[in-house]
């Protein structure tokens, strides 16, 4: 039996190191688990970005500048919606729609949501396995100075402008890790746990809110390390570094040794940021920005050489 890794993914950061490390190892080597946080329904689809992004940019599919979506897309759904007078606040792109309305029709059949994963891998030619943490209902509400937000009315509707007082990761608490996540933390090879560079906040805790999962990653024997998402003080994408001055925290570079330091072996920071590793233990510094797919690729090579390091003690 080969090596496994469990790799740990949301938002557009996550996506780029989980392709990296696709690149790197075949299917049965990995398992990315995203993010469901940020999932909601919307016109009476199912959204799941952060599936969604890992699953399209495995594909070769990601819209290169939006970093959510599909590339090539047309709009014409949108623009009848708008015609329409129909909500226009979150963009729905054609092929987009063509998966929400698959994704729906496999719930419909009594899909579980891993079920739901694994089909529209499939339907996308992706053959590593991306499995959803939970396959409870776990959303991210944003306490704000204008009151509760759904997490995508905070980070679309309102361009994540309100101030941040705090998040709620409702209905963690009766969430259980998928079959996949799950399995993959039993594996008998399992050679390294990955945190992708995806927002603390937003994609990270909401994983780690699942009772348990924290615990089996402190005790897990594989390494763990974990990518910083911050790099000079500011979140390459997205609100990161907003968020964690609005709640007090320093946006620094060791925010992972910061927040995940009880399960956390390694905090990759980089090049840019290497003066605050100096003499900092379970820090190391590499380059982390990922701009071309070979970058993501050196990335992912950078962490499963730093995790065989630190299995060999
Ligand atoms: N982000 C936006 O800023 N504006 C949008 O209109 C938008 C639409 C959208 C549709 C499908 C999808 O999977 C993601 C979409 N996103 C959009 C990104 C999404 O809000 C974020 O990717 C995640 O929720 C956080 O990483």
């Amino acid at each position: 039996m080969s090596k496994h890794y469990l790799a740990l993914s949301g938002g557009v950061g996550g996506a780029k190191l989980a392709d990296g490390l696709a690149q790197l190892l075949p299917p049965e080597q990995l398992t990315i688990a995203v993010n469901v946080g940020d999932d909601f329904e919307h016109l009476g689809l199912p959204v799941w970005p952060d599936l969604d992004t890992v699953l399209y940019t495995l594909a070769g599919k990601a819209n290169p500048e939006l970093g959510w979506g599909r590339a090539g897309e047309s709009w014409g759904v949108m623009e009848e919606l708008r015609a329409l007078g129909a909500p226009d606040w979150f963009l729905l792109g054609d092929k987009d729609v063509a998966l929400h309305l698959l994704r729906r029709h496999l719930l419909e059949e009594g899909l579980s949501h891993s079920e739901v994963a694994v089909q529209l891998a499939r339907s996308l030619g992706v053959e590593h396995q991306v499995a959803p943490v939970t396959d409870q209902p776990l959303r991210t509400l944003v306490d704000t100075d204008e009151g509760r937000l759904e997490f995508q009315r905070y980070f679309v509707g309102r361009r994540a402008e309100p101030i941040l007082k705090g998040l709620t990761y409702a209905g963690a608490e009766q969430a259980r890790l998928s079959p996949a996540v799950a399995a993959a933390l039993q594996h008998p090879q399992l050679a390294g746990i990955i945190i992708c560079p995806s927002n603390p906040y937003l994609s990270v805790m909401p994983m780690l809110a699942i009772p348990g999962f924290r615990e089996a990653l402190q005790s897990s024997p594989a390494p763990v390390i974990a990518v910083s998402p911050i790099v000079g003080g500011v979140a390459l994408k997205g609100p990161a570094a907003k968020i964690m001055q609005e709640l007090g925290v320093e946006p620094r570079a060791t925010i992972t040794a910061d927040l995940y330091g009880d399960f956390v072996d390694l905090s990759l920071i980089d090049t840019t940021d290497a003066a605050i590793a100096e003499g900092v233990s379970g820090v190391a510094v590499a380059p982390t920005v990922m701009r071309t797919r070979e970058d993501r690729r050196a990335l992912a090579d950078t962490c499963l050489q730093a995790l065989q390091s630190l299995q060999q003690g």
